[in-house]
């Protein structure tokens, strides 16, 4: 058992003055149990904790740190800019500058506004939405996540009822209900739903791979479906690339299945690890947004300086590294096939599933994964001591079985395999 003496201390501390002990929740390991470790550093593809115990980073900061842990060139951008100054709420060049790199990858996004978080993005999406089609309910997918906005914490309704419900106190029946809830990979709850509420639907807001639930991708031809179900409905598709954008390839998933969004939400890897959200599309939707449209969405630290910098260095390396995705791709799918084939040989029932350097692996005895209720029957408990032998052996993954793990371009053949060993130890160490 590695010593966290420092972390449980820590952590009795934090609890004393912040909600929870933790700035947001899933850091807490309610899901798995135990004390959260307390991180003091990270490099490369290693991060420390305060006890002085190192592990291979799976989490990368939830998914920003595609380049690892403190990048130099991230890190040499950063410390430049503050030099000049930390946040002058004024327009600076560097912004426009990330702007155009987005656009520039993603040409579906022919405007984009910078924010400082995924929720901000996706919040100012759907009134964005709401306003160009003068319409009030959207549409998301049981299982997904769009950050903690009230119209997002919606759970699905009863039975007939096809009006969401709250998931969250605080969130009132009235915002629930103009969110529907669908279910993933079915076409056919998406058109029920626009059946019974044809002209009320402004969007469909969607991860068009899941990974808040654990990896989830698309069957065939369903992102397509949505795609001309919105069109044919007047309502508009919303493709939040918050975790996918530069995750799974440099124009995100809607690069790989060639699918037009009307908006896309952006987060993570633009900001390399500093408070980098941004939502774009089509020039006439996008020009309703304020100062030049009534579509009000402002923020204080909205493009900062720091923060852009540090994206902006990031998709830099990024684009300048031609083989950056095809390298990412070869390890993750040696780290997914290695743990496919343990599980096989140790007869635990696992599905793995993955897409460029993002995975899951789900200790669930279905066949595949294709929604939220696959996911759900994962065995979580096993879960539970899974990561807790991971992490004594130095490998530190979610602390939750609905998570995707990442791996980052600076992970080595050898941490796959010190990753791989140490899961068939800990799967042993469990079943013994
Ligand atoms: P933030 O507000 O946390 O920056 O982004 C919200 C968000 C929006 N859309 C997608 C697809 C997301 O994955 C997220 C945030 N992802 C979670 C990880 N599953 C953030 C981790 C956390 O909540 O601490």
């Amino acid at each position: 058992m590695k010593n966290i003496v420092k972390s449980r201390h820590a952590f009795e501390k934090a609890k004393a003055v912040i909600a929870g002990g933790v700035n947001s929740p899933v850091r807490a390991f309610k899901s798995v149990g135990g004390t959260p470790v307390f991180i003091q550093s990270g490099k490369g593809a290693k991060i420390l904790d305060i006890d002085g115990n190192t592990y291979i980073d799976y989490v990368a900061s939830w998914g920003p740190l595609i380049l690892g842990n403190a990048n130099p060139d991230v890190i040499c951008a950063v410390s430049k800019t503050m030099e000049k100054g930390l946040s002058f709420g004024a327009a600076t060049e560097q912004e426009t500058e990330l702007a155009e790199m987005i656009i520039s990858f993603m040409p579906s996004i022919e405007l984009v506004r910078l924010v400082s978080s995924g929720t901000e993005a996706t919040m100012s999406a759907i009134r964005l939405a709401r306003a160009y089609t003068k319409r009030d309910m959207i549409v998301k997918f049981d299982g997904a996540y769009h950050g903690h906005s009230d119209s997002f914490l919606i759970a699905a309704g009863s039975g007939a009822a096809t009006c969401g419900v709250p998931d969250s106190p605080g969130v009132t029946v009235s915002t629930a209900s103009n969110t529907l809830l669908a279910n993933f990979n079915d076409i056919d709850s998406v058109n029920n739903l626009f059946a019974s509420h044809k002209d009320r639907i402004a969007a469909v807001i969607m991860e068009p791979v899941m990974g808040n639930m654990g990896v989830i991708l698309p069957q065939k031809g369903f992102l397509e479906s949505v795609r001309q179900i919105t069109e044919t409905n007047g309502a508009l598709l919303i493709f939040d690339e918050v975790m996918s954008g530069f995750r799974v390839a440099s124009g995100g998933v809607q690069k790989i299945y060639g699918i037009k969004p009307d908006l896309t939400t952006l987060g993570k890897i633009i900001g390399g690890g500093l408070a980098v959200g941004a939502f774009g599309g089509r020039k006439d939707i996008m020009q309703m947004i304020a100062p030049d449209g009534p579509v009000y969405q402002a923020g204080t630290l909205s493009g900062n300086p720091l923060a852009v910098a540090a994206g902006l260095a990031t998709l830099k390396i990024i684009k300048e590294d031609c083989d950056f995705y095809d390298r990412l791709e070869e390890k993750t799918s040696r780290l997914a096939k290695g743990l496919c084939d343990l599980c096989k040989e140790k007869n635990v029932p696992a599905v793995v599933n993955r897409i460029g350097s993002m995975l899951t692996l789900f200790f669930t005895s279905k066949v595949t994964v294709n929604n939220a209720h696959d996911a759900r029957s994962v065995d979580k408990k096993f879960y539970a001591g899974y990561f807790h032998q991971m992490l004594k052996r130095g490998i530190y993954l979610p602390p939750s079985p609905f998570e995707a793990f990442f791996v980052s371009s600076v992970h080595t053949e050898d941490h796959i395999n010190q990753t791989i060993n140490a899961a068939s130890e800990a799967i042993s160490a469990i079943k013994s």
